[in-house]
């Protein structure tokens, strides 16, 4: 029985990647950094939060890795855990860098001084690319990260080649786009807009107030996407992949649809508020997921209609009524 530990295992892709691992036969180990008061409600959404064994730590606690790493006897170590919220990093921009950075190196070290043999997955982002050097992005685009995460982010990325070509990990990087579900925090833009259709079906809220609807980014689905992070460490030799669906929506076309699903017009209700506008923006995202397709084997399964629907009903049971 092969054993994984998660960083990050409270949050969207956490809970789905375990729920994944578990029903692939694995032991699975979370890290639990044990902030909030309610972190395993994603697990227990799933049906899983009993069968995750949970390891107290902290991505910036190198002991406490190092006896994650030992306590799990982990063959495969995927490194979720961020601060993850491209809006918080403008305010946030220290402890942005001390985890989604210096996080990942303190995973690299506690890997290579417990067990070098174990395979490592980084979770490297879309928000790397930035202001786009191409208008289609793939593992060879050059980054040119807009914001503190992307920066954090690009420095772990890099790290995580180092390890590989320093010290013979096998240490994969995927670069994935944005990816959603139910299970999405309510600070996301998808989410905070599939709760927002919900209440406003049911009577609870008129307005929804948001920033850049230009923006467009490539969506897809959360549950489709911890796929190919299994995928990647099945490889024999470790690498980089992207991972996107190749298509890219404007955050009011999302709204268009969202807002459609329970039968309202979006103008009706969404009004922009310079609020939620970034210092800078990352304006446009469309990955090119050639490589994981024919590397891995992987393609995108959910359209983003059927992600939107899948969402927005969720809400709404959420609610009742
Ligand atoms: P998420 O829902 O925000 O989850 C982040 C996780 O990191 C949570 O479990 C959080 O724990 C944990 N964490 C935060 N600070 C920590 C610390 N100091 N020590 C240990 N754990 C800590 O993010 P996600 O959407 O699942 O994304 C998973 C990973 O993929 C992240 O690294 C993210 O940056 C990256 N990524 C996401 C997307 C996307 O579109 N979702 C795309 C590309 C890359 P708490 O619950 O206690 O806060
Ligand atoms: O949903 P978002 O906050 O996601 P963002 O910034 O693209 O970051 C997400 O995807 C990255 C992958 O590319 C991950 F690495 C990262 O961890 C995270 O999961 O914003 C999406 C777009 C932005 O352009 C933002 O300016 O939506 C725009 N937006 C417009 N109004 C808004 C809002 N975003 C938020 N969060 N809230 C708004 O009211």
């Amino acid at each position: 029985m092969k054993s994984a530990l998660i960083t990050g295992i409270s949050g969207q892709d956490g809970a789905y990647l375990a729920e994944l691992l578990l029903q692939k036969g694995y032991r699975v180990h979370g890290l639990l950094a044990r902030r909030g008061s309610d972190t395993l409600w994603r697990l227990r959404d799933l049906g899983v939060a009993d069968d995750v064994r949970m390891i107290d730590g902290d991505l910036v606690d190198l002991a406490s890795l190092i006896r994650a790493m030992e306590a799990s006897k982990a063959d495969e170590v995927y490194n979720l855990g961020a601060q993850s919220f491209v809006g918080t990093s403008w305010q946030q921009p220290v402890l942005t860098g001390q985890v989604s950075g210096l996080g990942a190196v303190n995973v690299l070290e506690a890997v290579r001084i417990v067990n070098p043999k174990a395979r490592f997955y980084q979770a490297s982002t879309s928000e790397m690319f930035g202001r786009i050097q191409e208008p289609m992005q793939s593992e060879t685009t050059p980054f040119w990260p807009r914001s503190p995460y992307g920066a954090a982010k690009v420095y772990a990325h890099w790290m995580t080649v180092n390890y590989r070509e320093s010290f013979g990990l096998h240490a994969t990087s995927g670069i994935l786009f944005n990816h959603e579900s139910p299970l999405r925090g309510p600070e996301f833009v998808t989410r905070k807009i599939t709760l927002a259709v919900a209440n406003i079906a049911r009577g609870r809220q008129k307005e929804l107030l948001l920033g850049n609807v230009e923006a467009k980014r490539d969506w897809g689905f959360a549950k489709d996407y911890v796929e190919a992070m299994w995928l990647m460490l099945q490889q024999e030799t470790p690498d980089d992949y992207v991972v996107a669906t190749g298509i890219t929506t404007t955050v009011a076309d999302f709204c268009e649809l969202a807002f459609g699903r329970v039968g309202l017009n979006w103008r009706d209700h969404v009004r922009t508020d310079p609020a939620f506008l970034r210092p800078a923006e990352v304006d446009v995202l469309l990955g090119n997921p050639a490589k994981a397709e024919r590397a891995l084997g992987w393609k995108a399964r959910t359209s983003l209609a059927e992600l939107v629907g899948l969402m927005v009903d969720a809400d709404l049971r959420r609610l009742g009524g």
